[in-house]
């Protein structure tokens, strides 16, 4: 049986840190689904459709990556999938309350469905989407923040606004 991850997420936008996650991912399962979710307690930059764009572009050099997006519950989404592992990012301590609470969710929802953590590069351990749209927002350097097709998608979500 061919090992599947999800790694699901808002990806508003797509960061390096988000990109080490999913290219670990890729060196080690067989298959990864990229899933990008909504997340109810942010407020997105980026339609679906855009984030979606912008991960597809930026993975289509890793052939055994697919990214998708759904509407309703990850779980929901793994089944489709015919997957039982779930794959999320780890930075530092800070993030074990909230991918636990996550996790403890999911279990209650599906107890078959495995999460498993990697950690980032500490070079992005500080790094996230929220971040960087601030600092894209008053135009400071996101260069080594975010892939190239990035930052060109946040300058120009800046401009319109
Ligand atoms: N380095 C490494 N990993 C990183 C970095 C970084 N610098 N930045 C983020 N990550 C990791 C995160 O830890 C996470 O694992 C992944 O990348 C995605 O991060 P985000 O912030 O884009 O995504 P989240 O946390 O907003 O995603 C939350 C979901 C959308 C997955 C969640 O809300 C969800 O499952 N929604 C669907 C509805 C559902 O099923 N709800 C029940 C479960 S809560």
């Amino acid at each position: 049986m061919a090992s599947i991850a999800v790694c699901p997420g808002s990806f508003d936008p797509v960061t390096l840190g988000h990109l080490d996650i999913i290219k670990r991912g890729a060196n080690v399962f067989e298959k990864v689904y990229i899933c990008v979710l909504n997340n109810s307690s942010k407020q997105s930059l980026f339609t679906v459709e855009e984030r979606v764009e912008l991960i597809r572009e930026v993975t289509k050099n890793m052939p055994n990556v697919v990214v998708e997006s759904y509407k309703g519950l990850l779980v929901d989404y793994v089944h489709e999938k015919n997957a039982k592992t779930i794959l999320r990012g780890l930075r530092a301590v800070s993030d074990f309350e909230y991918e636990m609470q996550i996790t403890s969710m999911n279990r209650v929802l599906d107890d078959k469905i495995e999460t498993f953590f990697m950690m980032t590069n500490n070079q992005y351990s500080f790094l996230s989407s929220s971040i960087v749209k601030e600092v894209a927002k008053y135009k400071g350097d996101i260069s080594e923040l975010v892939p190239e097709a990035v930052e060109r998608a946040l300058k120009s979500k800046y401009s319109e606004i």
